[in-house]
């Protein structure tokens, strides 16, 4: 079991200025930062971090959002990371995420959600070295 995760604060979340909120939550949960950076999503870079949900009628919608302003990403790590992060973060769509997870507290809808969050081991390891060098992760 790796004890590395991914996070993307989301656009919404960001505009709201709830970034910090959200990052303290995670930190609250054990979770160290090890590489943080805010930037712009390229249409590009969303086609690309999204491409396993090209064929779903919501891709165009997803990136369009994910294009719509500053996101900030986060390499993380934690013992159990990926189940723990999946657990504080919450369901996809915030009306039926539990009560006190991130997205029921901060997400606006199943595309307004708050923030990403790995779902595999191998994914958070493709999604940290898609944002991440090594050399940025302290
Ligand atoms: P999650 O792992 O919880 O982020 O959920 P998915 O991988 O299934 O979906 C990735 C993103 O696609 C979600 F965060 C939001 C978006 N999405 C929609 O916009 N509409 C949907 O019906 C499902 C997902």
């Amino acid at each position: 079991m790796s004890n590395r995760t991914f996070t993307i604060v989301k656009p919404d979340s960001y505009r709201k200025g709830n970034t910090g909120k959200i990052i303290s939550r995670i930190e609250a949960e054990g979770f160290k930062i090890l590489g943080m950076k805010k930037v712009s999503l390229s249409g590009t870079q969303a086609e690309g971090f999204y491409a396993v949900h090209k064929e779903r009628p919501f891709f165009g919608s997803l990136v369009e959002y994910m294009t719509s302003g500053p996101v900030v990403v986060i390499a993380l790590e934690r013992d159990n990371a990926v189940a723990h992060l999946r657990k504080v973060m919450g369901a996809t769509d915030p009306a039926k995420a539990d009560a006190g997870t991130i997205r029921k507290d901060f997400g606006e809808s199943i595309e307004q959600n708050a923030i990403h969050g790995s779902d595999s081991d191998e994914n958070a390891n493709i999604e940290i070295g898609f944002f991440f060098a090594a050399s940025e992760l302290l």
